[in-house]
């Protein structure tokens, strides 16, 4: 701001912008004429406050707006919200969402104030028969501020992808086996194959086993991707005449999912 020496009139000098400095608190100074030494003065504060304009258009925080939705998320909870922002205040800054066209309609609905996609529709992938893991759902939206006297408004794309979650622990097609091996039986045969499936679909139904307990001088080995538990040491009736395997099958990245089965081994004696 200026100000004119003689009548104090404050003017601009330069352009104003609310959204970066909204209020100004000037202080100003009267003098009276006398000669420097002996003249008076007084002080007064003067306080400006831009009033807004809506000179912002709304825009997107990121674009393209992409947004990861879990195949988890719940019927009426929100699955994303549209980052969109206008700087202006009240009114000129409020956004107004309209959903122009959509693929796959009727999974999502979008609240019109807020920008939210509300889940309408269940995302889960193991009983869909449309929904894929990774499926893009894309929308054509459109944003207008409620500013006067002319709204501003923006279109743009924005796309939800459906992606796998972990809901199900494997399942063990038994959770209790008991077999017999004689003692003489060969390193490396095959005693058994242990099979647990799992409802996920994806990496997340994948089954990993483990030998968990009772493995006595691993005697046996497990194969990790399809459950199969060979023997790996000379089996001895007189030291050890049974085990009791506690197998594990469990999956996801943190193995955050996983169950239990117990396998019985009986050695029988055969005479040395
Ligand atoms: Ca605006
Ligand atoms: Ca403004
Ligand atoms: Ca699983
Ligand atoms: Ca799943």
């Amino acid at each position: 701001f200026d100000i004119d020496k003689t009548n104090g009139r404050i003017v601009t000098n330069g352009s104003l912008d609310r959204e970066k400095v909204s209020v100004f608190t000037l202080t100003i100074t009267a003098y009276d004429g006398a000669v420097i030494e002996k003249r008076r003065s007084t002080n007064a504060t003067v306080i400006i406050t831009l009033l807004d304009v809506n000179d912002n258009t709304p825009y997107f925080a990121e674009y393209p707006a992409h947004y990861i939705v879990p195949e988890n998320t719940r019927i009426g909870e929100t699955a994303a919200i549209i980052d969109v922002r206008d700087p202006d205040a009240g009114e000129n800054g409020a956004l107004n969402f309209t959903m122009l066209s959509c693929d796959l309609c009727g999974y999502f609905i979008l609240n019109s104030t807020t920008g939210a996609f509300i889940t309408n529709k269940s995302l889960e992938l193991e009983n869909s028969t449309t929904l894929l893991p990774y499926t893009n759902f894309t929308f054509n939206i459109h944003v207008a501020d409620r500013g006067t006297p002319q709204p501003r408004a923006i279109t743009g794309i924005v796309i939800l992808t459906v992606i796998p979650t972990n809901e199900y622990a494997p399942v063990f097609t038994r959770t209790n086996l008991s077999l017999t091996l004689a003692e003489n039986t060969k390193v490396g045969h095959l005693v058994v194959k242990v099979l647990a499936t799992d409802r996920d679909i994806d990496r997340h139904g994948i089954v990993d086993y483990y030998i968990e307990s009772g493995n006595f001088r691993k005697t046996f080995s497990i194969a990790k991707t399809n459950g199969e538990i060979i023997l790996m040491q000379p089996l001895d009736y007189e030291t050890y005449s049974s085990y009791k395997l506690v197998i594990t099958a469990q999956n996801g990245q943190d193995y955050k999912k996983a169950t239990k089965m117990t396998v019985h081994i009986t050695v029988t004696d055969i005479p040395d």
